[in-house]
């Protein structure tokens, strides 16, 4: 190590130190270089070396600055040193750091370099007052700039001294010339901590893609909460992550909405590390173009517990939704449910209406948003065996030609125990002469019938239902009902089914 380039320099080693004279303003470089390094024991001022670089973080290949600064500290009431040179040891780490543009004075200092080493490492170099004496005017000053590129392989996490004052040169190697004044004590500030890192973060975004249904009661889209985030890096503890946000194919900046419209948005993740390396991932937010209903149905009345659960067909309309669905009735509470039925998007419905399409009139009920769902509730009135939403005189018709082992409709097993007997008919006995709820107002049809002709329902293919004419009057009506509860249905035998109606 050339720890004096001054002392080493042809144009200085043969020069005594010594302080140089206020009358003798011009000087040559020789004289300005002897002036150098000299004072007394007592040091009255501080001078602070410190190496300051352009940027705390940086990627292989990118230029990295140091600035040499050199700062004046004086007591008050102490004469500030007349400071008309200085001379710099430094080292560096050259497997983190490449010396690439050398060192170069800065430009507002007026003074001059002498050229320089730069063996692989280190650096020395002094800078003096020529040809003029001109000492440094300031209390601080940048007085060099190191330049560096950062190696390919460079690779160091909040790394201090990767350029440092050689300690080993010591004074002879980092010191400053006076013109005047007491020798000031040197005090050396390395490089702080840099971080050299060509690695990105990664980015962990969960979860990654997202399917929703449209909020009910929304027609723009649904609200979805925000990824958790796991950002890691070799280096960077606290990364700096952004989004940017597309929605539906339109930008829409970089802050999480409120809600994503229907159909497919992303969002750009970006974690960026201090030394500008990054990650990007991508999340898929696809907001499907239908809303959530919950239907909840009940059956008034006992179902048989022999069975662990009563399947219905309920179909369920709301809108133009409108479909038949298997539900499954836990008999010890009479009710079963459907979850997550994909209506079309609205921005409300007034009306929903379910009917069980083999036994129950339809029940008609304001849907409520519960969360970001729909959710409607039905009571079941059963007793409709023909589906036309009457409990009358042919629901009778049918139960008595239903009479024994149920068929596989279950028509006019109200209670689901397998058998149609005197237990359904008390579904029909009770819901005798309603008629259902739909949402478009009342049921269809004439109405409930108190009476129907044999003869009508013959012309009308329903002539098994002549059954019912239980007192053999050629009319179906309260009277055979009558007759029923006093004399039953045993002798009955009619094997041919009816079909009903539709509703
Ligand atoms: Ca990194
Ligand atoms: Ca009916
Ligand atoms: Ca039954
Ligand atoms: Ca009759």
């Amino acid at each position: 190590m050339n720890s004096s380039i001054l002392t080493s320099n042809p144009l200085t080693h043969a020069l005594a130190p010594r302080v140089v004279s206020r009358g003798a303003r011009m000087l040559s470089l020789a004289a300005i270089a002897a002036a150098c390094f000299v004072g007394s024991a007592e040091a009255a001022s501080t001078v602070t070396f410190s190496l300051v670089p352009s940027d705390t973080a940086a990627k292989p290949g990118e230029l990295i600055d140091v600035v040499v600064h050199l700062g004046v500290s004086t007591p008050i009431g102490e004469t500030a040193p007349e400071i008309i040179g200085a001379q710099f040891a430094v080292n560096y780490d050259t497997t983190q750091l490449t010396l690439e543009g050398g060192v170069e004075i800065s430009p507002t200092l007026p003074w001059i370099m002498i050229p320089e080493a730069t063996p692989a490492g280190e650096i020395v170099f002094a800078l003096l007052s020529f040809p003029t004496i001109e000492p440094l005017d300031r209390a601080s000053a940048d007085v060099a700039t190191l330049h560096f590129r950062v190696n390919a392989g460079a690779s160091a996490c909040a790394t201090p001294a990767l350029v440092s004052f050689d300690l080993a040169a010591g004074l002879a190697g980092n010191n400053v010339g006076l013109l005047s004044g007491d020798a000031p004590a040197i005090a050396l500030s390395n490089l702080p901590a840099v971080t050299l890192d060509g690695i990105a973060p990664t980015l962990g975004v969960v979860p990654l893609t997202i399917t929703v249904p449209t909020d009910a009661g929304s027609t723009y889209g649904a609200a979805v909460a925000e990824p958790s985030l796991t950002p890691a890096d070799n280096c960077d503890a606290n990364l700096d992550i952004t989004s940017t946000v597309t929605l539906a194919g339109i930008p829409g900046g970089s802050a999480w909405p409120t809600q994503f419209p229907i159909g497919t948005s992303t969002v750009q993740w970006t974690a960026t590390d201090d030394s500008g390396n990054f990650v990007v991932v991508t999340q898929t937010i696809t907001v499907e173009p239908y809303q959530l209903l919950d239907v909840s149905v009940h059956f008034p009345g006992e179902f048989s517990r022999q069975a662990e659960f009563h399947n219905r067909w309920v179909r369920i309309k709301m809108g133009a939704y409108d479909a038949v669905h298997a539900v499954e009735i836990d008999p010890s509470t009479q009710a079963g449910s459907l979850t997550d039925l994909h209506v079309p998007v609205a921005a409300s419905y007034s009306c929903a209406c379910a009917k069980d399409t083999t036994h129950s009139l339809s029940d008609s009920a304001l849907p409520a948003i519960v969360g970001t769902e729909y959710a409607v509730s039905f009571e079941l009135l059963q007793g409709d065996s023909n589906n036309d939403d009457f409990v009358d005189v042919i629901d009778f018709s049918y139960y008595v030609v239903d009479f024994g082992p149920a068929n596989a409709s279950g028509r006019s097993n109200f209670n689901g125990d397998g058998n149609v007997t005197n237990a359904d008919f008390a579904f029909i006995s009770i819901n005798f002469w309603k008629q259902g709820e739909t949402c478009g107002g009342a049921a269809t049809g004439n109405g409930p019938r108190a009476r129907v002709s044999v003869k009508e329902l013959r012309r009308a293919g329903n002539g098994q239902l002549a059954a019912a004419d239980l007192n053999g009057d050629g009319w179906i009506d309260v009277q055979d009902i009558a007759h029923y509860l006093e004399h039953g249905v045993a002798t009955v035998k009619n094997p041919e089914k009816a079909r009903g109606q539709g509703w």
